[in-house]
């Protein structure tokens, strides 16, 4: 049996424009059925191809004759959930989600998955601080709207910790254009406009470090063991 996992990034760019842009990551992870025994093999998906070889293809039809096989681009970079590496991940309400009311609701979706809090203020954004976390985006036309919108109000900063939680977390919150952002995911749910999306998630596990770095001071971040791990994780 045959699997295929797409964790995060916006679903309406290109692999080619994917594989070019640093802050849309899609990840794509094939496998076999016989590959991903959990129990006892599972270690083997922590160890992911060289960059190199990110952009890859995969026969549609792996078990048709060669001649008669589409080549189907796919695009595997690093951020492939580990089954075993725990991740942190920030979190950010955004002034829109905060003004709205949501961040309750927000906050809810990734404690009930199960994920560890480590992180969490209300706080207001000085301007230095967005155009250095979105530093990636400056070259783009929304880039002074961007710094405006999330230096308008209060966000909430979140430190999430767990294993696969960025990729995950990517997930829970949905494309970037809520109106492509799946029902269930919190952009789907939740937001209509690009510009007003309620939310941001880390998009790889060096930004997610990097950018707690950003918005925490040392002393803020609480290591702590929940006592549901148990039943969490086994
Ligand atoms: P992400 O938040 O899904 O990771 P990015 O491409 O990293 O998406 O963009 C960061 C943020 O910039 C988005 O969440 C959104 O608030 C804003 N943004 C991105 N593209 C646009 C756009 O085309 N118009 C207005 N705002 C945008
Ligand atoms: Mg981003």
């Amino acid at each position: 049996m045959e699997a295929l996992a797409v964790l995060g990034g916006s679903p309406c760019a290109s692999p080619s424009s994917l594989f070019r842009s640093a802050t849309h990551r899609t990840t794509t992870l094939s496998y076999t059925h016989s590959h991903l025994n959990l129990h006892r093999s599972h270690h083997k998906l922590a160890t992911f191809r060289p960059q190199s070889n990110l952009l890859s293809y995969y026969p549609s039809r792996p078990l048709a004759p060669k001649k008669n096989r589409k080549k189907t681009h796919i695009f595997l970079p690093h951020l492939v959930a580990s089954l075993e590496k725990v991740d942190k991940s920030y979190i950010m309400v955004k002034p829109d989600g905060v003004q709205r009311g949501l961040v309750g609701e927000i906050i809810s979706r990734f404690e009930k998955k199960g994920f560890k809090l480590t992180g969490l203020k209300l706080f207001q954004c000085p301007k230095e601080l967005a155009e250095e976390h979105y530093k990636d985006l400056k070259s783009k036309s929304f880039f002074p709207k961007l710094i405006d919108y999330i230096t308008s109000g209060p966000v909430v900063c979140m430190a999430w910790e767990g294993v696969g939680v960025v990729a995950s977390a990517r997930k829970l919150i949905g494309a970037t254009n809520p109106l492509q952002a799946e029902p269930g995911t919190i952009r789907g749910d939740l937001a209509v406009q690009t510009g007003r999306n309620v939310v941001h998630g880390s998009d790889s596990p060096e930004n997610g470090e990097r950018e707690i770095a950003l918005w925490f001071k040392e002393g803020e971040i609480c290591e702590w063991s929940p006592a549901q791990a148990q039943w969490l994780m086994e």
